[in-house]
């Protein structure tokens, strides 16, 4: 399988996703700016849309769409609890949590992300995310995953979206619980072996 990816992008989901179940997978840098991929190659061809994560797969389909990318990398290895039984109530309540992350936490960050957001916007789309954070934080009391007791996908995706406030303007220290998870997550040494792939972990003590 080919992931393509940009460093620090919702695409590192997956990535850490990869990575956690021991899936080979051959990483392809795309340049979000100008479309362009690792070895020059023109990106609209591998996802129209132009946006990461794709994840090519061996028999040449290309699946977009991280909440969809995930659950079927970890439907891959069933026995490795990334997601649960598909059918199963709690694999509902997995996907309750990735629609959640998707489109109220991940797409209210992305205007922070673009040049052309007028300034005045910018206070709005973080108080939205604070509001999202808020019910977060409250969800995490004393547990250490979302769902539950083990790390599941929606996991590495929180983890990835909680890592934007650095460049946000989000100081995360107003919810100690998520503060906490995002250190936890961040420890998990498949995590930190992602984070070192895409060039965001220099040594261990960067973290
Ligand atoms: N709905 C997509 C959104 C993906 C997305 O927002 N990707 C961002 C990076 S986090 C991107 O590549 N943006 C560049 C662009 O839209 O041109 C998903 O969930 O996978």
């Amino acid at each position: 399988m080919k992931l393509y990816y940009a460093p620090g992008a919702c695409s590192l989901s997956p990535h850490i996703v990869l990575r956690e179940l021991g899936l080979p997978v051959e990483l392809k840098k795309v340049n979000n700016k100008d479309k362009t991929y690792e070895g020059g190659g023109d990106y609209r061809k591998i996802n129209a849309r132009g946006y990461v994560p794709a994840l090519e797969l061996d028999n040449g389909q290309v699946l977009t769409e991280g909440p969809a990318i995930v659950q079927y990398l970890a439907d891959q290895k069933p026995d490795s609890g990334l997601a649960p039984k598909a059918g199963s109530m709690e694999r509902y309540r997995l996907m309750e949590w990735l629609n959640f992350l998707t489109s109220e936490v991940h797409k209210q960050f992305s205007p922070l992300f673009k040049p052309n957001t007028p300034e005045d916007y910018k206070p709005i789309a973080r108080e939205n995310i604070a509001t999202r954070f808020d019910w977060i934080e409250q969800q995490l009391a004393g547990k250490d995953y979302l769902p539950g007791k083990t790390f599941t996908v929606a996991d590495a995706y929180l983890f990835v979206l909680l890592g934007w406030t650095k460049f946000t303007g989000i100081d995360l220290a107003r919810w100690p619980n998520l503060q906490a998870f995002h250190a936890r997550v961040g420890a998990r040494p498949k995590v930190q072996e992602a984070l070192r792939a895409e060039g965001l972990l220099k040594d261990a003590k960067a973290a």
